[in-house]
């Protein structure tokens, strides 16, 4: 197994992209700012699976180069990069055959954008992962029951397990398929009523099964507890905890974990939110993550024309300048 977390270990920094028609509305509904995180602006301004669905129509980033995505990330020093095939909202950037809500059937895009980030990956030697969200609030066997807060964690689906059966793994299986060999299945949404422990030590089997060599986060389970991302032990399926938005204190002793955290306070792009970290600060979060043994997992939110934010890409270049000096190899 150690030799399987190896290029994980040694890897230490990587992309997060959140990227979806969440882009579009960049956290404004009818012309009001909705607080919160951009991503989830489907749950906090309380709209409709229909209504939702429409911003589809104007998500069409003939901006995207995945090229210049991954040369950004090289050059920042990263290794990996980790993009929403799947968020909360349940849009699928790839062309997946089980669900009309993705990229190709949804948009006037016309282009696969894992495709073209899986190729450029590879061009690069950059390992692709994908981070997967196991809520899923545009499906009636998922959601249904959550509406108008389809993050009631109280309700349960009477059939979610069809959704996981006839759904969800279907689509992994697509994803390993045909956009692997993957670094890291990077799951999240785990905290839902009707996600279960067992159901993640059975998925976490079923995906090493497809992919023997594949890395996957706590969030596949039940194992951690709370943004601390801490209570990852042997009892709990997943190879390494997912602090989010913060670096233990003391590092997680005895467990592999990695930082994940936003350059400003979204994930998913907001056109208003301007409140940057610095470089300074950002570099000082990569060493001590590094120094506390943990990776850091640094996110951009592309912009609905497929840009990744100016201000983002300026960070990058410059850890990447720190990086060039600063590194012995
Ligand atoms: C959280 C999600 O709810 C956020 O939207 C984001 O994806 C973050 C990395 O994980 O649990």
């Amino acid at each position: 197994d150690d030799e399987r977390m190896e290029w994980w270990r040694d890897a230490r920094f990587g992309m997060f992209v959140h990227w979806g028609v969440y882009a579009v509305p960049a956290g404004t509904y009818k012309g009001r700012r909705v607080d919160g995180i951009g991503e989830w602006i489907m749950n906090s301004a309380r709209i409709p699976v229909d209504e939702y669905k429409k911003y589809a129509d104007a998500f069409n980033p003939i901006g995207y180069r995945a090229d210049e995505w991954v040369r950004l990330a090289k050059n920042a020093g990263m290794k990996y990069i980790v993009i929403t095939s799947k968020h909360h909202d349940g849009f699928c950037l790839w062309d997946s055959k089980v669900t009309d809500w993705d990229i190709m059937d949804a948009t006037p895009f016309g282009r696969d954008i894992l495709a073209e980030l899986a190729a450029a990956c590879k061009k690069h030697k950059i390992k692709l992962c994908f981070y997967h969200s196991i809520m899923d609030w545009h499906h009636p066997d998922a959601q249904a029951p959550f509406y108008p807060n389809y993050n009631d964690t109280n309700q349960s689906n009477p059939n979610f397990d069809r959704y996981v059966e006839q759904y969800m793994k279907p689509q992994l299986a697509e994803l390993l398929a045909n956009y692997g060999p993957l670094g890291v299945l990077w799951f999240d949404g785990e905290w839902i009523k009707d996600w279960t422990e067992p159901k993640g030590k059975e998925l976490y089997a079923w995906l090493r099964e497809l992919q023997p060599d594949l890395i996957i986060n706590n969030r596949v389970g039940k194992g951690r507890k709370g943004m601390e991302g801490l209570s990852r032990s042997d009892e709990y399926a997943g190879d390494f905890g997912t602090p989010e938005q913060q670096v233990p204190a003391t590092g997680l002793p005895g467990v592999d974990w990695e930082t994940c955290m936003t350059m400003n306070d979204t994930w998913g792009y907001k056109a208003y939110d301007e409140n940057w970290k610095s470089t300074a600060q950002l570099i000082r979060t990569l060493v001590e993550t590094a120094s506390k043994g943990g990776n850091f997992l640094l996110n951009v939110g592309p912009t609905p024309e497929g840009l990744i934010p100016r201000a983002s890409a300026e960070r990058l270049e410059a850890m990447g300048r720190w990086m060039a000096v600063n590194s012995e190899s």
